[in-house]
């Protein structure tokens, strides 16, 4: 074989190399991920028992516990009722979602047992999906959806959606709302509110 057929025989073969990375990177996991996080204490309405606190002016027989972002959560107070005795109780939280995208949800929750340990979320008039379920008790600590690979994300156009947080149990707070279009990020702590990068 001559030099010349080596160095394109060469050749082809980066070539088909690049290609099969190309492949099996694929392009939009070269695309950077996105997050959005929200306040649930910015929810526009909020139906009782699902109650708006704030640490500074907390409501009536509510004793706010610390180091929730902004001082302020949504709660559903122990003691409250839950479904289907109490059938109400919800809020609604509008995103700007800043892409087309698959979206992991994270709520950064705080469950007061093993019987309040659950809320269920509403993206738009989609099916509701439950949240939780986990045995952290007593902390603020993040909970996603889904936790399965087998069950799939939500996907979200560009644009605006409404959220619904539903009462399910009662003895349960909501801090913030954080959707990524990374299935690998895990939020820690308090989050910037916002969209990021
Ligand atoms: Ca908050």
């Amino acid at each position: 074989m001559t030099a010349g057929r080596v160095i394109s025989s060469r050749m082809k073969q980066l070539v088909r190399s690049f290609l099969l990375t190309l492949a099996l990177c694929g392009w939009a996991g070269r695309l950077p991920a996105v997050t959005l996080c929200v306040e649930a204490e910015s929810a526009l309405t909020n139906e009782a028992p699902m109650t708006l606190v704030r640490a500074a002016v907390p409501g009536a027989g509510i004793k706010p516990v610390a180091e929730a972002s902004e001082a302020m959560y949504l709660e559903v107070p122990l003691g409250a009722g839950k479904p289907p005795k109490v059938k109400a109780g919800s809020a609604k939280i509008d995103l700007a979602i800043p892409v087309d995208g698959t979206y992991t949800f994270w709520l950064r929750t705080y469950w007061e047992g093993e019987c309040s340990n659950t809320i269920q979320v509403q993206i738009d008039a989609q099916p509701p999906f439950l949240v939780g379920g986990d045995a952290t008790y007593h902390v603020w600590h993040w909970v996603r959806f889904p936790v399965s690979k087998l069950t799939p994300a939500p996907k979200l156009t560009k644009g605006a959606h409404t959220v619904t947080i539903l009462h399910r149990e009662d003895g349960v707070r909501i801090d913030q709302l954080l959707l990524t279009t990374s299935p690998r990020y895990v939020p820690a702590g308090v989050e910037k509110a916002g969209v990021s990068p």
